[in-house]
């Protein structure tokens, strides 16, 4: 068994939490913020047997798209006291960033 820790755009979560559910997959959504952008994601927990592993990871790939985000990067601007301005900067977000773990594991009370 794994344990697939994968993180999303919020705006794709709903969706694919949805075809995930659909499929029989078991889902625990989780609200989470990007380390760099400090914005809301959103990271779903899914345990699955070996052999529908390859089936969920599908669906993660074909629902999740990757998008273009403007994020402003402060500029050391100089001067003693240190200023710093806003930059703005283009990042790809991808699509999910996807762990997988293996389960040694799995038991419900
Ligand atoms: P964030 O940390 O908010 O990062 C959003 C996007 O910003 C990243 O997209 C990447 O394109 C860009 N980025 C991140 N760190 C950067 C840096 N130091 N310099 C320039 N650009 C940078 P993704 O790589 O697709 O990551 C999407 C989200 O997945 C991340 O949101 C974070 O929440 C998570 N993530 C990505 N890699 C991770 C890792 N190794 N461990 C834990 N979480 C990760």
């Amino acid at each position: 068994m794994k344990l697939i820790v994968a993180i999303v755009q919020d705006e794709d979560a709903s969706r694919l939490v949805a075809n995930l559910m659909s499929e029989g997959y078991g889902v625990t959504k989780l609200a989470t913020t990007g380390g760099f952008l400090k914005a809301g994601n959103t990271t779903l927990l899914v345990g699955v047997d070996d052999s529908r592993f390859d089936g969920c990871l599908a669906i993660i790939e074909k629902v999740c798209k990757s998008r273009k985000q403007i994020a402003s990067s402060p500029v050391n601007m100089g001067g003693a006291a240190g200023m710093y301005a806003p930059y703005p900067i283009e990042v790809t977000v991808g699509g999910a960033t996807v762990f997988v773990l293996t389960v040694d594991q799995f038991v419900k009370f």
